[in-house]
């Protein structure tokens, strides 16, 4: 898959090797939505590959985890690899809008989903699962992913469920909002000159 390395594009790539994980991304913010993306765990491929989607990020990962034990290790280190990512691609924050949210509708379910790119982690997460598993996904990996990104990436992310009964939806949901309000947040605004703070920095 071609992926642009101009510098008009902001883009990160990343490795990360543990006993538990070997993690390779590359990540264009600036994208089309274009993804390839093997993670050996079916159902977070294809929340990924919604993600970039929805996002309009180009994302290419692949993950060889330890998935003899579980989903959790390569669920987790992938949250973490693509939250630095997104800040090492963000950059210096300058012209963008910082601030983004979505109200995403999925059938019977609705998410909500805010994203301040504050340079302070933080995660409200208010959600719930009514089965264990969506295929070989650990639903209980959802909220431990948000959480490793929003400390790798240094954002302040709310997501909460409004409405939802289905679980394959709820998720889903949950992905392309955040994918949208990231998406909203990384935008430059032409009448944004500097970083938009009165603090001067983020
Ligand atoms: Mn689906």
């Amino acid at each position: 898959m071609e992926m642009a390395s101009s510098t008009k594009f902001r883009t990160s790539k990343k490795e990360r090797k543990t006993k538990e994980t070997d993690i390779h991304m590359f990540l264009n913010i600036d994208g089309m939505g274009k993804s390839k993306i093997d993670t050996g765990v079916g159902f977070f491929n294809h929340m990924l590959e919604g993600f970039a989607k929805h996002g309009f990020f180009d994302l290419n990962l692949q993950c060889n985890g330890d998935l003899d034990v579980d989903s959790h290790h390569t669920i987790e280190d992938c949250g973490i690899v693509l939250g630095k990512a997104i800040k090492e691609a963000i950059g210096d924050k300058k012209g963008i809008k910082r601030f983004g949210s979505c109200m995403l509708p999925m059938d019977e379910t609705l998410v909500l989903c805010a994203v301040d790119l504050s340079g302070r982690p933080y995660l409200v997460f208010d959600g719930e699962f009514t089965i264990p598993k969506v295929g070989d996904f650990d639903t209980e990996m959802v909220k431990e992913f948000f959480y490793a990104i929003s400390y790798a990436a240094e954002m302040n992310l709310h997501i909460k469920v409004i409405h939802g009964s289905n679980n394959h939806h709820i998720i889903e949901a949950m992905f392309k909002a955040f994918a949208r309000s990231l998406d909203e947040a990384t935008t430059y605004d032409e009448r944004i000159t500097g970083i938009l703070s009165t603090k001067g920095s983020l």
